[in-house]
């Protein structure tokens, strides 16, 4: 168990968020009991007396599939002292599991997929934490993933410094046929430094970079193995070069979107950590064997604990 040498964490308590982004009308309608907030695709709502044992909340951490996040959640009780683990009760979208003040949760593939998890348990953490504003400043969030490397080997793993969309600029979404919505895709330095720090002296093979998140795993990745091909050996070549120039090390496909949600509301303390399975340079199938690819999870999921550890066990 590694213990890193700094204490306290990195979040500004008290002012980060920026209440103008928060739906106020909406969800201060729940806190007041006028209305009840549905989580649709969790199965649960605000009246659901399951919510009460989740008020302790201090983290809330994304993955891909459902098998990690209750490996996750198992590793996370060992390590605060075995307390109770809790689930909801429908997983058929998402599965997620509650324990020593962290909640896990899946978030399935793409950022459409992703965007539905993230702005239900943004909903929901606000009505944990009763609207208190220096309460969500205090929450950390993130993603631990797969990726592919960008001229990088199978089992680094990426810190991320930014998400971006696939042409470089950040997460936006269609407004209708009158504009676009923009966001920022910053992640927080001093998360990513403190995640780092943690890890110091873990031996593991941690980077710090740009991710781009696609829309899609094999066009807008640049594969040449999809059903469709739209590139050559060429074109791929020269669109992975332009990343690696512009400071890329890894593609996935929900960072740019989860990066822009959570920078939408401020929170002080988010990040994204993942593994990476190949290198694109090399390739574009993922060979990983079962061993390796779970090799790959276990040691994202260290540099995460490392991190966690050091922010809830020791302040
Ligand atoms: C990484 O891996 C998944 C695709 O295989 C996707 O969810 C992602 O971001
Ligand atoms: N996930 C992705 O989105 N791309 C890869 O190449 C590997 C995992």
């Amino acid at each position: 168990m590694l213990l890193g040498a700094s204490r306290g964490h990195d979040s500004i308590p008290g002012g980060a968020i920026k209440t103008e982004n928060i739906n106020h009308e909406f969800l201060d309608a729940v806190l007041e009991g006028r209305q009840v907030d549905v989580y649709y695709h969790f199965g649960v709502a605000s009246d659901d007396p399951i919510l009460e044992k989740l008020r302790g909340v201090r983290a809330v951490i994304l993955a891909g599939s459902g098998e990690r996040i209750t490996d996750f959640a198992e590793r996370w009780s060992a390590l605060s002292g075995d307390p109770e683990i809790i689930a909801f009760p429908k997983e058929e979208r998402f599965v997620t599991r509650y324990t020593g003040g962290v909640l896990f949760s899946s978030h399935g593939m793409g950022m459409p997929s992703a965007s539905i998890a993230v702005q239900e348990l943004m909903r929901m953490v606000y009505f944990l934490k009763r609207g208190d504003l220096e309460a969500l400043d205090d929450v950390f969030w993130a993603r631990v993933g797969t990726s592919g490397g960008v001229g990088l080997p199978g089992g680094t793993i990426v810190v991320s410094e930014a998400g971006l969309m696939a042409d470089l600029k950040p997460f936006r979404l269609l407004q209708g046929g009158i504009g676009t919505y923009w966001f920022d895709g910053e992640f927080p330095a001093a998360t990513r430094a403190a995640i780092m720090a943690a890890n110091a002296d873990s031996g593991l093979p941690i980077v710090e970079g740009k991710t781009i998140a696609t829309n899609e795993f094999f066009l807008e990745q640049f594969r040449l193995d999809g059903a469709i091909r739209r590139e050559t050996a060429q074109t791929k070549h020269e669109f992975l070069e332009w990343l690696h120039a512009n400071g890329v090390r890894n593609i996935e496909m929900e960072g740019a979107m989860l990066a822009a949600y959570w920078n939408s509301w401020g929170f002080p303390s988010f990040a994204m950590i993942c593994a990476v399975l190949l290198n694109r340079l090399e390739g574009d199938q993922v060979t990983s064997t079962p061993e390796q690819l779970h090799d790959f999870s276990e040691q994202s999921g260290d540099v995460l604990f490392n991190y966690l550890q050091q922010r809830l066990l020791t302040s």
